[in-house]
């Protein structure tokens, strides 16, 4: 049971036993997720002092400039999950393929992969708005004691056994779920510990808060079109507001408190969308449901989908379950 200002480390030893993986390594886990999240706040914290913003000079498989803080963050993630010794396999948005984790897992006895996006939102670090690391976490499903393969990390959202985010905000916050709700973490910087702030987070079935980037709204299908006309119209408790920071964690969580949708449709210029649905998507549809709310592509089940590819995108849609089921009515009628 989660008790209000009890720190990260006390719930998790609390809740192990809860987790139907007892093994403690999820825990473990979690607290190297901690320790990196710590470290990305403290550069991220200060971006604006030192050397370490604007492009990295490199671009990474989806041809985005790399800022520096991405690579950092993606360094930083990479080297905590391995120095630890808890995963046999990484995967990031930063990086081409996927990572076997040999140096420290000579023998691939460890069971679990991770997911990760380590810096979303990475354009808004020059203008000082906030940005978030997402996070993925499955048991792998090829043998303990082989190399992790690409099956390890193309597996369905469903199969998820943890996902979370981490939103470098006016606050910095780790929001996690192990399947049993969803609970948010706030970091008192001056000492390093992260408080239980947020017990048993859940988006209110109903809001009155739309996330899109309406710039698109020309190329979105017309049922996308004709929620927004929807949303926007005077009836009943609308016209709701337009709120969209272009940063997914912030989007999602600000939704998540106040009730809303968040959406990043296929258009015309992205025929599948934006937005990844190993790193990005399928954790935040995790708790998304875990939080009472829902996610999908506009027709289906986000965490049903079957990956065949490490940085496929699909369209988003997710938040309060009555806005999202709102928007699906409108897709299928005009599909
Ligand atoms: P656009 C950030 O790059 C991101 O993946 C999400 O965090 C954000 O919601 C979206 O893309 C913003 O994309 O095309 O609206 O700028």
């Amino acid at each position: 049971m989660a008790k209000k200002n009890q720190t990260l480390g006390e719930f998790i030893i609390e809740n192990q036993a809860s987790f139907k993986y007892t093994s403690g390594e999820l825990s473990r886990l979690i607290n190297s997720i901690r320790l990196a999240a710590k470290v990305v706040n403290h550069e991220v914290n200060k971006a604006g002092l030192v050397d370490i913003i604007g492009a990295a000079g490199e671009t990474n498989i989806q041809g985005e400039d790399q800022q520096k803080l991405d690579v950092y963050a993606n360094d930083k993630f990479i080297q905590t999950l391995t120095n630890r010794n808890i995963v046999c396999g990484i995967a990031s948005e930063e990086e081409d393929d996927f990572i076997v984790v040999n140096s420290q897992d000579e023998n691939h006895q460890n069971k679990y992969v991770v997911l990760i996006d380590p810096l979303d939102g990475s354009s808004n670090i020059d203008v000082n708005v906030s940005v978030g690391t997402i996070f993925s976490i499955y048991r792998r499903v090829t043998p303990v004691g082989t190399p992790v393969s690409k099956e390890d990390f193309l597996q369905k959202g469903s199969e998820q056994v943890a996902a979370g985010y981490v939103v470098y905000g006016t606050s910095t916050m780790l929001v996690y779920t192990t399947g049993d709700g969803v609970n948010g973490f706030t970091l008192n910087p001056a000492i390093g510990t992260f408080y239980l702030s947020h017990p048993n987070m859940e988006f209110p079935e109903d809001g009155k808060i739309y996330s899109v980037n309406e710039g698109n709204y020309i190329h979105f299908p017309i049922g996308v079109k004709k929620y927004i006309k929807y949303c926007q119209e005077e009836e009943g408790d609308r016209p709701y507001t337009s709120r969209y920071i272009g940063s997914l964690v912030s989007d999602f969580h600000r939704n998540m408190i106040k009730g809303g949708i968040y959406m990043y449709p296929k258009s015309s210029k992205n025929s599948n969308g934006k937005l990844r649905l190993l790193y990005e998507c399928n954790p935040m549809a995790f708790l998304a449901e875990q939080a009472n709310g829902k996610a999908s592509d506009g027709f289906n089940r986000i965490m049903d989908v079957q990956p065949t590819e490490l940085h496929q995108r699909i369209p988003f849609f997710c938040g309060s379950k009555n806005m999202v089921e709102k928007a699906e009515e409108f897709m299928k009628e005009n599909s």
